[in-house]
C-alpha cells in the first residue's frame, strides 16, 4: 500500500468503467475494511470500529450526519467512509524526526496530498527555522515559547490569524476563540467560510437563525424531501438510511444535481439483510439534472408555479394563515416574482424542461410536509445566498418551516463545523456573545469584525499578517487560488499547525514553521484531572461527548486543549484572569464556563453526561423567528445564471468517493467509475464533439477570470460523462488552482468552487487507444 513514488499517477493512467447506479451494500463495507487493514492491524480496526458513534465511544470524524437515538443504534453505526476516516486517524504508521531529516520541506512540497497523508501520524513537535529547508525536533516548551514570543512581539494582535477546521471539538474551539479575543483580535477564519457560510447568511436573514431546524424523525416523516447539490452516497452515507426510511413510510425524494450520483439513484443498506442481497431502494423518484448554478432559477420558477396554482384554486395551495401571521414581505415577493420570471431564462439557466418543473410542482402540491436538504452544490456559487433565500421562500409559501416533518436541512460537512461556530469561531460573532465573554472572563473582546478565510489570504499577500496558527485543517489546499495562497502564506513570519497528520500546509512555510502534533479522536486523553472527553454538535444541533480508547500515537502528543491552554498562558501571562491551567487539567471546568457564555448550554456537564447528549433549542421550532421583526422574511431575489463564453465550460470542483476533503485516500472514485488517477475532467459527450476533443485525450484546463487573468491546471484526462451540456467537473483540491481568489459568493465571501469558467487546451495527441469505457453505462455488478 505504501507508495514508493511521492507523486500521484497522471491522467493517462486512469481506467474508466461505467458509473455505478447504486451505492453502499456489501462491497462498500469490504472496501472500508480493506483500507482499514492497510492502515492498521485487524485488532485495532475492530476495536476502533466498535467504538465509532457509540454513546460511550468517539464521534465519527467523517461528517456531521447525526446519530439515531441511543436506543436505536446499531452496533455498526457507521458507513464505509466513516470507517475509513476513523482508521486513517488510527493508522499504525508513524512520522518520526528521521522522516523529516530524510525529506526536505521542498521535497514535501512536491509530494502528492495522498502520499503525505499516507506517511502516518505525526509524533514529535517539529520546527523549521529561518533559512533552513528541513524540519528538526523541538521540545514543547521551546515550540510554544517561539509562538508566544512572536505573538507578543506583534505591532497589533490583528497581525495574527487563527484558522479552525471543523474537525476540532467544542472545547478546543472555545479555547481558541477565547485566546484570540483575549489577545485582541477577531481574526478567526474557518473552513465554514468555504463551506456552509452562504447557508448561515441566508438563513440568518430570513429565519433569524443560521442553522437547520429538522431532526432525523422530521426527515423520516416528510412527504417530500428535496436533496439539492449534494452527493450523500459518498459524503453523508448514513443519510441514505434516513432517506430509505422516508421512502418506507411513503415519502418521495427529488434529487437536483448536475450528476446522476450513485447514492441518489439507488441504495443498498449494508445494515439490513435486504440491502445486502436485494435490489436495494430506489432513492430519487425524480431526478433533475440541473445546469451548474441553475437552482435559483429553478426555485423562482417553482415558486411562480405555486402562486399560479393558488390563483387557479384559491385557498388550496398556500398556507395563508401561516403567511399572514408569521411572515413579512409576501406581497412584495409575490408581485415581483409574477413580474420578473421569464421562462426562456429559467430553461436556459437550469437546462431543464418546463414539464420537469411542473412535475416537481405537482409533487409539492401532493405533499403536506416538505424538507429541503442541501450542501456544497448550492453554497459554493456566486449567487448562493439569493438561491438559498429563494429556497426559504419556497418553504414559507406552504408553511413548511418550524413544524414536524418539514423544514430546512443544510447538511453540514465537518463533524463539528456547526459546533465550532456555536463556540464562537467566527470573525463576526454578535455583540451579545462578546458581552457574555466579557462578563464571564473580565476582559473586553475586540468588536471590529476580523478576517475570514479569503480576506486572510489577501492580508497575508499584502504582508499584513505575521503569524498564522491553524487548529486542524489544511489551509493551503482547502483554499482557492492555490499558487497565490501558497505565496501569501510564505510571507508570514511564523506559520504553525496543530495537526494529527502531515499535509501540504506543513510544507508551505513562513520564515519559521511549527508542527504541533496532537491526539486523534480515537485516542485516550489523560490529564492531571483524569481521563477527558470532548464534545461535538452534529448537523441537527445534537451535542454529545466523544472519547477514544486507543493509546496515543506517540507519547509526545499533547491534546488540542493542552496546546492551546499552554500557548495562551505563555502568551498572555496574567494579562487576563483566565485559569488556563485549570482548563487543561479538567475540561469540565471549561464546559462550566461555556455553559455561562453560550446560549443553550446551561448545565452543560450534567446534560452531556447522558447517553446521546442533548439537543440545542431551535426557536423556529418553538414558533419564534429571532429576526428583528419576529417574523420570517420573504425576500426578492434578482435572477442570475452562470454563463460561459462560446468554446468555454463551467467547472465544478468536487469530492471523489475516496477522499476526505483535501486528503485523497486512493486515486479511485468507485461510484463514478474512475480509477487510478485524479487528474481527470468529466465533460458531456456533446461538448467533447463540439470542441473537437476525444474522450480519453489529455488537456490543460485554463480558467479565465473577468480581469483577464488566467490560471492553469496541466495535464488532465478527458472523461466523457453524464453532466449537463456546458458543465464539467474535476476534483478538489487538484483543481483549486483554477479558482480565482476574487471569485466569491456575494455576501458570504465563499469561494465559488462550483462555478468556474474554463477552457480546455489539447495537449500533444495521445496515442490512439481504444475507448477505455468497458461497457455502456448502466446496471453493473459492483467490482
Ligand atoms: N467521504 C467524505 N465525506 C465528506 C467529506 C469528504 O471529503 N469525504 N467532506 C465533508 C465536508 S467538509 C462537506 S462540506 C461535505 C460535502 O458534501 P457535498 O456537498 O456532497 O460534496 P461535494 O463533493 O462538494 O459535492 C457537491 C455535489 O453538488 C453537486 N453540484 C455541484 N454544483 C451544483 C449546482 O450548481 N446545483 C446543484 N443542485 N448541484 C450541484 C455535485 O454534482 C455534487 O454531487 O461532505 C462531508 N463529508
Ligand atoms: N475547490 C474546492 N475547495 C474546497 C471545497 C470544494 O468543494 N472545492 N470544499 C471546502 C470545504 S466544504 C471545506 S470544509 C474545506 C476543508 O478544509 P480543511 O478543514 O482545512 O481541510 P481538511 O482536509 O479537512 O484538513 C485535513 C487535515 O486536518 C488535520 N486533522 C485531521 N484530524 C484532526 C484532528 O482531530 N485534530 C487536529 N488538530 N487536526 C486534525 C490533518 O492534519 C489533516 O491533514 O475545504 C474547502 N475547499
Ligand atoms: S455518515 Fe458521516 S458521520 Fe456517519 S459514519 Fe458515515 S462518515 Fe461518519
Ligand atoms: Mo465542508
Amino acid at each position: 500500500m505504501r507508495e514508493s513514488s511521492t507523486e500521484d499517477p497522471g491522467g493517462e493512467q486512469a481506467k474508466i468503467t461505467p458509473p455505478k447506479t447504486w451505492a453502499a451494500g456489501v462491497p462498500a463495507v469490504a472496501h472500508a475494511v480493506q483500507y482499514s487493514l492497510a492502515e492498521t492491524s485487524p485488532r485495532r480496526t475492530a476495536l476502533n470500529l466498535l467504538d465509532l458513534n457509540q454513546t460511550k465511544g468517539f464521534d465519527c470524524p467523517g461528517c456531521a450526519w447525526p446519530d439515531p437515538d441511543p436506543g436505536n443504534r446499531h452496533v455498526n453505526e457507521y458507513c464505509e467512509n466513516g470507517a475509513k476516516h476513523a482508521n486513517d486517524d488510527a493508522t499504525t504508521r508513524r512520522i518520526t524526526p528521521e522522516f523529516f531529516a530524510r525529506h526536505s520541506v521542498s521535497e514535501l512540497g512536491r509530494a502528492s496530498d495522498r502520499w503525505l497523508n499516507q506517511q502516518g501520524r505525526l509524533t514529535h513537535p517539529m520546527v523549521k527555522r529561518p533559512g533552513r529547508d528541513h524540519y528538526e525536533p523541538i521540545d514543547w516548551h521551546e515550540a510554544l515559547g517561539l509562538l508566544a514570543d512572536e505573538l507578543r512581539g506583534l505591532d497589533s494582535p490583528d497581525e495574527a490569524v487563527f484558522y479552525t477546521s471543523g474537525r476540532a471539538g467544542n472545547e478546543p474551539a472555545f479555547l481558541l476563540q477565547l485566546f484570540a479575543r483575549a489577545l485582541g483580535t477577531n481574526n478567526l477564519p474557518d473552513c465554514s467560510n468555504m463551506c456552509h457560510e452562504s447557508s448561515g447568511t441566508a438563513l440568518h436573514e430570513t429565519l433569524g437563525i443560521g442553522k437547520g431546524d429538522v431532526s432525523l424523525p422530521d426527515l423520516h416523516h416528510a412527504d417530500l424531501v428535496l436533496s439539492l447539490g449534494q452527493n450523500p452516497g459518498s459524503n453523508h452515507p448514513r443519510m441514505l438510511s434516513a432517506l430509505e426510511e422516508t421512502k418506507r413510510r411513503g415519502g418521495k425524494i427529488v434529487a437536483v444535481n448536475p450528476l446522476p450520483e450513485a447514492g441518489l439513484m439507488r441504495f443498498k443498506n449494508p445494515q439490513k439483510a435486504r440491502g445486502v442481497i436485494g435490489r436495494g431502494t430506489n432513492i430519487a423518484d425524480q431526478f433533475l439534472q440541473i445546469r451548474l448554478g441553475g437552482d435559483l432559477a429553478l426555485f423562482q420558477a417553482l415558486n411562480l408555479l405555486l402562486l399560479e396554482a393558488e390563483e387557479a384554486a384559491p385557498g388550496t395551495v398556500l398556507d395563508r394563515a401561516f403567511i399572514d401571521s408569521r411572515t413579512d414581505g409576501f406581497e412584495k415577493f409575490a408581485d415581483r416574482l409574477r413580474r420578473t420570471v421569464s421562462w426562456p431564462d429559467v430553461l436556459a439557466a437550469t437546462g431543464l424542461k418546463r414539464a420537469q418543473i411542473e412535475e416537481l410542482r405537482d409533487r409539492v402540491l401532493a405533499s403536506e410536509r416538505i424538507v429541503v436538504c442541501w450542501a456544497m452544490g448550492l453554497t459554493q456559487q456566486k449567487h448562493a445566498v439569493p438561491t438559498l433565500r429563494e429556497v426559504v421562500n419556497f418553504l414559507l409559501l406552504r408553511g413548511n418551516i418550524g413544524r414536524p416533518g418539514a423544514g430546512v436541512c443544510p447538511v453540514r460537512g465537518h463533524s463539528n463545523v456547526q459546533g465550532d461556530r456555536t463556540m464562537g469561531i467566527w470573525e463576526q460573532m454578535p455583540q451579545t456573545f462578546l458581552d457574555s465573554l466579557e462578563r464571564e472572563f473580565s476582559f473586553t473582546p475586540p468588536t471590529a469584525h476580523g478576517l475570514d478565510t479569503v480576506d486572510s489570504i489577501r492580508a497575508m499577500a499584502e504582508g499584513k499578517i505575521k503569524v498564522f496558527l491553524g487548529l486542524a485543517g489544511n489551509f493551503v489546499r482547502a483554499t482557492p487560488d492555490s499558487d497565490y495562497t501558497a505565496d501569501a502564506m510564505r510571507r508570514c513570519r511564523l506559520t504553525a499547525h496543530i495537526s494529527t497528520k502531515l499535509n501540504r500546509s506543513h510544507a508551505v512555510c513562513g520564515d519559521t514553521a511549527l508542527i504541533l502534533p496532537t491526539l486523534g479522536r480515537s485516542e485516550r486523553d489523560r490529564q492531571s484531572g483524569g481521563e477527558q472527553f470532548i464534545t461535538v454538535e452534529d448537523s441537527m444541533s445534537q451535542v454529545h461527548a466523544s472519547s477514544g480508547r486507543l493509546e496515543p500515537a506517540s507519547k509526545h502528543l499533547l491534546s488540542e486543549v493542552s496546546i492551546l491552554s499552554r500557548l495562551a498562558r505563555r502568551t498572555l501571562g496574567d494579562r487576563v484572569p483566565v485559569p488556563w491551567e485549570e482548563f487543561e487539567s479538567d475540561y469540565g471546568h471549561l464546559r462550566e464556563r461555556i455553559s455561562r457564555v453560550v446560549p443553550g448550554f446551561h448545565n452543560f456537564n450534567a446534560r452531556v453526561a447522558k447517553p446521546g447528549g442533548f439537543g440545542l433549542p431551535n426557536p423556529v421550532n418553538d414558533g419564534v423567528f429571532p429576526t428583528p421583526s419576529g417574523k420570517a422574511l420573504f425576500t426578492c431575489n434578482d435572477f442570475e445564471m452562470l454563463r460561459a463564453p462560446t468554446g468555454h465550460l463551467l467547472l465544478q470542483t468536487l469530492r471523489s468517493h475516496d477522499q476526505w476533503n483535501t486528503v485523497p485516500y486512493t486515486t479511485n472514485d468507485r461510484y463514478r467509475g474512475i480509477h487510478g488517477s485524479r487528474r481527470i475532467i468529466m465533460v458531456n459527450p456533446a461538448d467533447l464533439r463540439a470542441l473537437g476533443l476525444r474522450d480519453g485525450a489529455q488537456v490543460d484546463v485554463v480558467s479565465v477570470w473577468r480581469d483577464g487573468s488566467e490560471r492553469r491546471a496541466d495535464d488532465f484526462r478527458l472523461v466523457s460523462y453524464s453532466t449537463p451540456p456546458g458543465c464539467a467537473a474535476a476534483y478538489y483540491p487538484e483543481a483549486n488552482v483554477l479558482v480565482p481568489l476574487d471569485s466569491v459568493a456575494d455576501r458570504s465571501n465563499t469561494p465559488t468552487s462550483k462555478g468556474i469558467v474554463v477552457r480546455l487546451e489539447p495537449r500533444a495527441a495521445a496515442p490512439n487507444g481504444p475507448d477505455m469505457r468497458t461497457s455502456p453505462a448502466g446496471e453493473t455488478v459492483e467490482g
